[in-house]
């Protein structure tokens, strides 16, 4: 992989409603837009998906930039690769930042599909032509939820997940159970319970939920292990599981039955891949998550999940979910419940330049 140039984009889009969970409301989404050019003259792209402030996990958009300028695109320009898994050992040595590593490991993916003019899900093994559709709704009131839920199931969304926490579980998700009996139904709490709220989520076991997923604090593995014993509906951990060890720990433990696997969470496709690989093997299903993110990390997202142990809907949507205007051509789109995998070389999608240059808040360059 020759590389000639390294571009870094800080973008900022309103979202179209805002997305509310116990933790806070996101109503604006700032990013990072990678651009890897080679010497040939492919284009590689990779997105930045931590957020402009810590909640979800410690990095934020100002830790990752400075990361990628002052850290691992340094790394780059010493070290040339001939392949993408080569940067993932690279980056090895320089701890956790797993977001900015996988926006730069993503672009670096991405470039050398298109320099092997391979689709990028056949690329790690993909195998699925289309994946299935899942949608969240994060909302403080339950008539929006139902609301949001009757048109994104006309849309046809394959999957609904709702926040929760303890002001909002019980009577909102039965209120939605009570109008949807058949419908495939999750809960995502991002850590809002303790282990002595077992009882509000051993009440929830009757609402046949698909899963509940992130309910205790990520370091709280030990304690995941306990509350699955002591529950029916399974425990899908996302925040938990930050490297392929946390999978496999959380496994030999017991701490959940499902995992979320997202790229950004875990430092990169090859990480996300390897964890895919272990679920795979030992018989524990696997979904792709969604981090509000732009095409570009939609797109990666689309090739993860074609993976064949991607066997739940993940939070995989439309751009339109979002966005009035995505900055990739042709936007995400949903049809009968999936999106189709692109059969076009790298990620499948190319840069609404326009849309790009109109969202770019600040540009930076680095010459190889
Ligand atoms: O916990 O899964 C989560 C969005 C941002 C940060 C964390 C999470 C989410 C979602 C997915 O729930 C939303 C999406 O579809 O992008
Ligand atoms: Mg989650």
């Amino acid at each position: 992989m020759n590389i000639a140039l390294i571009e870094l984009f800080i973008i900022r889009m309103p979202l179209k409603s805002p997305f509310m969970t116990h933790l806070g409301t996101v109503s604006e989404r700032e990013g990072i837009i990678v651009k890897i050019t080679d010497k040939e003259g492919n284009s590689g792209f990779g997105e930045g998906v931590a957020f402009s402030t810590p909640w979800y996990t410690e990095e934020t958009v100002k830790t990752s930039t400075h990361m990628l300028t002052d850290v691992l695109i340094p790394v780059l320009q010493n070290h040339p690769i001939e392949h993408p898994q080569e940067a993932a050992v690279l980056f090895q040595p320089i701890r956790r930042n797993h977001m900015a590593k996988a926006a730069l490991e993503t672009a670096l993916w991405d470039l050398y599909a298109k320099e092997q003019s391979q689709p990028l899900s056949r690329l790690i093994g993909g195998t699925r032509e289309r994946v299935a559709s899942g949608v969240v709704v994060a909302t403080d009131s339950t008539a929006s939820a139902l609301r949001q839920i009757e048109a994104y199931l006309e849309e046809g969304y394959q999957r609904i997940k709702v926040k929760i926490n303890p002001q909002q579980d019980y009577d909102f998700l039965g209120e939605i159970r009570r109008y949807y009996p058949q419908l495939p139904l999750m809960a995502d709490a991002n850590s809002a319970y303790t282990l002595t709220d077992l009882d509000r989520l051993k009440a929830l076991d009757e609402l046949d939920l698909l899963m509940i997923e992130q309910p205790l604090d990520p370091d709280d593995i030990i304690e995941h292990a306990q509350l699955q014993k002591a529950i029916r509906t399974p425990i899908c951990l996302d925040e938990s599981i930050v490297t392929f060890d946390d999978a496999r720990k959380a496994h030999e433990l017991g701490s959940c039955k499902i995992i979320n696997i997202k790229v950004g969470r875990v430092g990169g496709l090859f990480e996300a891949k390897r964890i895919h690989d272990y679920c795979y093997e030992h018989d524990i299903p696997v979904w792709c998550g969604g981090m509000i993110e732009f095409g570009i990390s939609r797109a990666h997202n689309i090739a993860l999940a074609s993976l064949p142990g991607f066997s739940i809907p993940g939070d995989l949507s439309a751009s339109s979910r979002f966005w009035e205007e995505d900055i990739i051509t042709p936007e995400v789109t949903v049809e009968n419940g999936v999106i189709s995998v692109p059969a076009r070389p790298g990620m499948g999608f190319t840069i609404n330049e326009k849309r790009l240059k109109e969202t770019t808040m600040a540009k930076m360059a680095f010459r190889f």
